[in-house]
C-alpha cells in the first residue's frame, strides 16, 4: 500500500436550472410551469436552459427553440437578463469564499471548492452552504463531493435538484465501475462511438483495457482515460484562473467555397461567443477581436484587430480580411476576442 497522505475534499456546487430559477423566482406566477430562457422563437434561436417542470417534457439546455415548442407547446420562454444572472453569480460565489479561499468557478452557476483544509467534515459543509445560498438567493443548489474534482463533479448531477451526493475515497471504485463513459470529462460522440465499437460502455469495461491498448486507439488522451476511468484526478483547484483569449469556432461538414458562405456563418458563431462571453468573462476587458481561418488543406491564417469591441460587423470586416488572404475553402471559422493581460499565467480553463 502507498502511504496515506490526507485525502483530498473537494465539492461541485451547481445551481439548479440557473437562469430559469432566477426567472421563476423574480415572477413567481410562473412557479410550476415549464420555463426556458433564451432564443427567440424563430428557428435560429436556442434555449440557455429550462427548468424542471421543462425537462419533463424532453426540452434541454441549448435546444433550438423551435424544437422546445415541439415538445413542449406550453412553453413559456423568457429573454435572458445576463446582469441580474452575473449579480447572483457573485452573491453565490461570496458564500463560496467564507469557506475557503480555494474557490474555482467554472460559469456563472458552476465552481469546485477545496474545502480540504476546512475543520468540518465535507458533507456537511456542502449541505450547510447550500443552505446559505437558498437563505440569500432563494435559488437551490447541487453538489457533489469527493475526493478529487472528477468525483465531485459526476456527483453532483446525481441527486439534481437541490440535492446532495458524497463519494468517499473508498466509494470510488465501486462508483466508477457502473458509470457510462460518457460520463468522463472529454468524451464526445466521436469516442463515444469508438468506444462502443470496443465494446465498452461503462468506466469499469474501460479499466479492463490496459495503457498500450487507450493509447493506442486515444493517443495521449489514452494515458488520461486511464486514470480518469478509475476515478483517479490529481488536477488541483485553481482559483480564479483567467483565460487570455475565448473564442467560438465551428468545423463545418463541408468546406465553404464562397465568402458569402462563410458569412453566412458569422451571425450564429457571433451569438454564441456573446454569450458564452456574458456567462464565463462577463467583467474583463476585452483588447482584441480576432477571426481564425482554417482551409481545407488544412493551412491557417488569423486576422485581428486591436481597440474594436466585438460586433458583428467588426467580426465580418475581419473575416472578409482572412478569406482575402488566399481564397482556399474553408473547413473551419472562429471568432473571439482576447483580454487585457494580467500578470497570470495562461491556463486553459478545462471545462470539465
Ligand atoms: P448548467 O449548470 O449546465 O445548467 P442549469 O444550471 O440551467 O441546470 P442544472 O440544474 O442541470 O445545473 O448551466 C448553467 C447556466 O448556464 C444555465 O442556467 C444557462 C447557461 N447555459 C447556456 O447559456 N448555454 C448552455 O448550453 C448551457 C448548458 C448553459
Ligand atoms: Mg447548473
Amino acid at each position: 500500500m502507498e502511504p496515506e497522505t490526507k485525502s483530498r475534499a473537494i465539492i461541485h456546487l451547481d445551481m439548479d436550472c440557473f437562469y430559469a430559477a432566477i426567472e421563476v423566482r423574480d415572477q413567481p406566477s410562473l412557479k410550476g410551469k415549464p420555463v426556458g430562457v433564451g432564443g427567440a422563437r424563430d428557428r435560429r434561436g436556442v434555449l440557455t436552459t429550462c427548468n424542471y417542470e421543462a425537462r419533463e417534457f424532453g426540452v434541454r439546455s441549448a435546444m433550438p427553440t423551435f424544437m422546445a415548442l415541439q415538445r413542449c407547446p406550453n412553453l413559456i420562454i423568457l429573454p435572458t437578463r445576463f446582469d441580474v444572472y452575473r449579480k447572483e453569480s457573485g452573491v453565490i460565489r461570496e458564500i463560496m469564499h467564507r469557506f475557503t479561499p480555494l474557490v474555482e468557478p467554472l460559469s456563472l452557476d458552476e465552481a469546485y471548492l477545496d474545502v480540504t483544509a476546512h475543520p468540518g467534515a465535507p458533507g456537511p459543509l456542502a449541505q450547510i452552504i447550500r443552505q446559505l445560498i437558498f437563505r440569500k438567493t432563494k435559488l437551490t443548489a447541487s453538489a457533489g463531493i469527493g475526493p478529487n474534482k472528477l468525483v465531485a463533479k459526476i456527483a453532483s448531477d446525481l441527486k439534481k435538484p437541490n440535492g446532495q451526493f458524497e463519494v468517499e475515497k473508498e466509494e470510488v471504485p465501486a462508483f466508477m465501475q457502473e458509470l457510462p463513459v460518457r460520463k468522463l470529462w472529454g468524451i464526445g460522440d466521436v469516442t463515444e462511438q469508438k468506444l462502443d465499437r470496443l465494446g465498452i460502455a461503462t468506466c469499469g469495461d474501460m479499466q479492463r483495457l490496459s495503457r498500450a491498448k487507450l493509447v493506442e486507439n486515444f493517443g495521449k488522451f489514452g494515458l488520461e482515460l486511464f486514470d480518469l476511468c478509475r476515478g483517479i484526478d490529481d488536477r488541483p483547484v485553481e482559483p480564479d484562473r483567467e483565460r487570455k483569449s475565448l473564442s467560438n469556432e465551428e468545423t463545418f461538414s463541408t468546406d465553404l467555397e464562397t465568402l458569402a458562405e462563410c458569412e453566412e456563418k458569422l451571425p450564429e458563431l457571433f451569438e454564441e461567443l456573446m454569450a458564452d462571453l456574458a456567462q464565463k468573462e462577463s467583467v474583463r476587458t476585452i483588447t482584441k477581436i480576432f477571426v481564425k481561418l482554417k482551409f481545407a488543406d488544412f493551412t491557417r491564417t488569423t486576422v485581428e484587430r486591436a481597440g474594436l469591441s466585438p460586433s458583428l460587423e467588426q467580426f465580418r470586416l475581419l473575416l472578409d480580411e482572412a478569406f482575402a488572404r488566399t481564397g482556399k475553402s474553408v473547413r473551419l471559422i472562429g471568432l473571439g476576442v482576447r483580454f487585457a493581460s494580467t500578470e497570470q499565467d495562461e491556463t486553459q480553463l478545462s471545462l470539465l
